[in-house]
């Protein structure tokens, strides 16, 4: 089984966490951000998204979200752990996964990208946007008011 993906990216690592967990035999590779490949036609075809992770199966089975990933490997390795028995408890776990994905995630990466990965050093450069992929510059405007210089006013 091969896990494309970069580990800097929030989605590989819940999948990697999800692979530890259960102890799966694995190969990650890595895809996406600085390492690139993850737009060109071989990788497009596994996920036209173009975004990681990817799973590959050894019988050449595809699959993409990590949210669907976690969900298949934990029910492929009956792990009752990550996919309850119970209907009701499962429904609950998977519920907080999508509001991750599809609420918290959201609000939080702007944030995440404004405040914690804005330093000096960054400034300038240019950064990836976890969430869609598309490149931004990081000019003084990305800076937290505390680090910016203070405006003059005399004219
Ligand atoms: N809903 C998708 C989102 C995937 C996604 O947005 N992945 C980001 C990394 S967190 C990505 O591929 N960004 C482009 C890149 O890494 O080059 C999932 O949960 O798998």
């Amino acid at each position: 089984m091969k896990i494309w993906g970069r580990t800097t990216s929030s989605n590989v690592q819940k999948v990697m966490w999800a692979v530890g967990e259960m102890g799966l035999k694995h190969e990650r590779i890595d895809i996406g951000g600085p390492f690139g490949k993850n737009k060109e036609p071989a990788y497009l075809a596994m996920n036209p998204n173009g975004l990681v992770p990817t799973l590959e199966e050894d019988d050449g089975f595809l699959l993409w979200e990590s949210n669907s990933i976690v969900r298949y490997l934990a029910a492929k390795h009956q792990s009752a752990v990550l996919e309850p028995k119970d209907l009701k408890t499962r429904a609950l776990a998977s519920k907080w996964m999508d509001w991750q994905l599809s609420v918290l995630g959201p609000a939080v990466t702007p944030v995440f990208w404004g405040l914690v990965r804005t330093s000096a050093s960054w400034c300038g450069a240019i950064a990836t946007s976890c969430r869609s992929g598309r490149s931004f510059p990081i000019s003084s405007a990305g800076t937290p008011p505390s680090r910016r210089a203070p405006r003059s006013t005399s004219t």
